[in-house]
């Protein structure tokens, strides 16, 4: 079986890459990755001799058009994927996740290319901190940011193209990913990092707001899981009920790094700040079968942290920039 697979040089997508080598040798994966601020080649180099890589842009129709050509199957990862640079310049999330999406529906669908489509639980807006119900494959999508509004018109694109063209499409929605290989701009590796150069974790707003944990491995056998046996035109939810507070990550980060719980800064909050997430993945679960290994987000958090203990020479290029990037866009300590 031959995968292309967009965005493999970023956070999920090399470790897919990863996996995919390791598990299942019968599946030759060629990458395309365009290698934005969030690609690094770095994060394939454990499998840089068993894999393509093609350096390109996902809206590069006539290159896209022939990578596609020669694949048996597309697992688009591709994405500008983080809302806080969303809020700063939404033009490259409408190029990308919109554009780029459009330029490969086209391709399988002249093609006849199977196509899994990655996609995230915040186009279904928020929920509130009390709300029994968490989002189901029946939730109506109410999204938020620049980013969750521009996944959701990609999400509708691929559901338009498998019904009007009979794309031979599958889309899963994922809770929020860590783990290895993560761009120091996201919150967990952003705090780990902060305590390992000797700067306190930053907390935006009140702390309370609730994120739906899973290991990014996890997340990946369950994207095979709906490759093997998911249904045409299906979306599938996922997510390892790893609901905890940001404030409580923050604590178990200075906990297992060895600081007092309280060291850490509230700063000015994110605008449109969503509130929870919280993802019910029961189709998944009973229909595929799918069951997360990382049942323990502790256990998980801290193979996590020794990660980026031991893989310096990775982060730290990107950690002075990624911080300026912040302070530029006018972070400050609030109490
Ligand atoms: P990331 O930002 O770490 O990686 C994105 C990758 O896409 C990078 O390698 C980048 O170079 C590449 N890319 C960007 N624009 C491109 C273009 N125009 N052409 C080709 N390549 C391009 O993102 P991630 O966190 O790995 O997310 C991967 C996917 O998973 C995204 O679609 C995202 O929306 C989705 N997702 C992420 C999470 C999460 O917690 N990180 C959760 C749910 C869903
Ligand atoms: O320094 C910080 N302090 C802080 O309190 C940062 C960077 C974030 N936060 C908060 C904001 C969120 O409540 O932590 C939470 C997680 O923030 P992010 O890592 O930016 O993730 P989020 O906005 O929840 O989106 C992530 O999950 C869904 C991914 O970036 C998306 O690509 C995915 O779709």
């Amino acid at each position: 079986m031959r995968v292309l697979v967009t965005g493999g040089a970023g956070f999920i997508g090399a470790n897919f890459v990863q996996q995919t080598v390791r598990e299942r040798p019968d599946v030759q994966v060629t990458v395309l990755d365009a290698l934005t601020y969030a690609g690094n080649r770095d994060s394939l180099a454990p499998v840089a001799d068993a894999i393509d890589f093609v350096h390109g842009d996902i809206t590069d129709t006539d290159l896209v058009d022939r990578l596609v050509a020669a694949s048996d199957a597309v697992v688009h990862f591709a994405a500008e994927s983080h809302n806080d640079n969303s809020l700063q310049d939404p033009w490259p999330f409408l190029h990308t996740n919109i554009i780029g999406t459009y330029s490969l529906l086209q391709a399988v669908r002249k093609h006849d290319v199977r196509y899994h489509h990655i996609s995230t639980d915040e186009v279904y807006g928020d929920l509130e901190l009390d709300d029994p119900e968490r989002f189901t494959e029946a939730t109506a999508y109410n999204p938020s940011s620049p980013y969750s509004s521009t996944k959701a018109s990609s999400d509708m694109l691929v559901r338009a193209w498998t019904r009007s063209f009979g794309v031979r499409a599958t889309l899963s929605n994922c809770s929020n990913n860590y783990g290895p290989y993560q761009h120091v701009e996201k919150f967990i590796p952003r705090q780990i990092t902060n305590v390992l150069t000797g700067v306190r974790p930053r907390l935006y707003g009140d702390g309370l707001n609730v994120r739906d944990w899973i290991h990014v491995d996890d997340h990946n056998s369950a994207v095979w899981a709906v490759l093997d046996r998911g249904r045409t035109g299906q979306t599938y939810l996922i997510g390892a009920d790893g609901e905890t507070s940001n404030r409580v990550v923050v604590e178990s980060i200075l906990d297992v790094l060895g600081q007092s719980p309280d060291a850490f800064d509230f700063v000015t909050d994110r605008p449109g700040h969503d509130r929870r997430y919280a993802i019910d993945s029961t189709l998944l679960r009973t229909e595929l079968g799918w069951t997360p290994r990382y049942a323990d987000f502790r256990a998980g958090l801290e193979a996590t942290i020794a990660w980026y203990r031991e893989h310096e020479d990775w982060w730290g290029p990107q950690k002075a920039a990624t911080e300026q990037a912040y302070a530029a866009a006018g972070e400050s300590v609030t109490k």
